[in-house]
């Protein structure tokens, strides 16, 4: 390891280990990684990525044995280490959310009034039933939380849930989400004062941005009637335009995935044809 390159730590193995690889080639990033790897070395930029457990993530970044960390929003809202969120990462959603038996008479959170609930989140549990004045005693289970109230342990639980088939299958009802979560990029504090490291770490965020915002749009390639072309130009102002043989033109650029929907069939009636529709990877702008 080099102490002039910027260091990231990543999960080794987890749910985020494969989104968080992909999501850093896509950013260019060039690098060796395999499951008994601890740390690769880019091949093109002066960069470190570390493997580690999740939950060593904080703690390595706010001491700044590392400069940057990968991690759940979940586990900066826990464990609320003194460190920099730069950006939200759009994978690895989740929700931390307060679930009982099915059975249970529980309908409401004042319902758990004087009640324990069992958890890998003692202080965002806490802090979520501070808020509504409900007193409650937590059990900090690490794993398998889902299982406690079958044992007795506990009347609830609060833990993450994503598609909702755990809490199916060990026959809990979901009461209440309490927040959602996603992976996030955390540094270090001090980082921005790093000279040497300063231009890696602007260049590496262009990067990042630039492929968080290409999820948002979609790059658009259609023919309409050249008649249409006015209309067209009102609905969707930035595409560019190419006359066709036919009294066509072909039109093509990039809109907003959320927009898609709502002038597709405005665009059949302008006599829009061959609608294409492709992923953007990066937007550099
Ligand atoms: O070994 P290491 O300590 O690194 O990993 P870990 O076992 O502590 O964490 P891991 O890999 O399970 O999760 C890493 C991160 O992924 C979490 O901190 C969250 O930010 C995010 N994430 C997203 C999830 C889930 N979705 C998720 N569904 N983390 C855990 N779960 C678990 C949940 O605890 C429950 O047991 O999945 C189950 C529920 O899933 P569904 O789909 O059945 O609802
Ligand atoms: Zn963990």
């Amino acid at each position: 390891m080099n102490k002039n390159n910027l260091k990231l730590a990543v999960q080794k193995n987890g749910r985020l280990t494969e989104n968080t690889l992909g999501f850093l080639r896509a950013s260019g990033l060039e690098f060796e990684s395999y499951s008994r790897k601890l740390f690769s070395a880019c091949r093109n930029m002066p960069v470190e990525i570390l493997y580690v457990r999740d939950d060593d993530i904080p703690r390595l970044v706010e001491s700044g044995a590392v400069d940057l960390g990968i991690l759940g929003q979940n586990i900066l809202n826990e464990e609320r280490p003194k460190v920099k969120k730069l950006l939200n990462l759009r994978y690895g959603y989740c929700s931390l959310a307060l679930s009982v038996p099915k059975e249970s008479p529980i309908n409401d959170i004042s319902g758990l009034n004087g009640k324990t609930i069992a958890t890998s989140y003692p202080r965002s549990t806490q802090q979520f039933f501070q808020k509504y004045g409900v007193k409650v005693e937590t059990i900090t289970i690490k794993g398998s939380v889902e299982i406690a109230p079958s044992l007795g342990l506990a009347a609830a639980i609060v833990d993450l849930v994503s598609t909702g088939s755990t809490l199916a299958m060990n026959d809990l009802r979901l009461l209440t989400p309490i927040y959602r979560s996603e992976a996030v990029l955390i540094a270090n504090e001090k980082l921005g004062a790093d000279t040497e490291k300063n231009p890696v770490l602007r260049q590496l965020i262009t990067r990042f941005t630039s492929v968080l915002s290409a999820k948002n749009y979609k790059y658009i390639s259609l023919t309409v009637p050249d008649t249409s072309a006015p209309r067209l130009t009102k609905l969707l102002p930035n595409l560019v335009m190419t006359a066709l043989p036919g009294q066509r033109l072909s039109v093509n650029g990039v809109i907003k995935e959320d927009m898609f929907w709502t002038v597709f069939d405005r665009m059949k009636d302008l006599g829009a044809k061959n609608i294409y529709m492709l992923p953007v990877e990066k937007i550099i702008s």
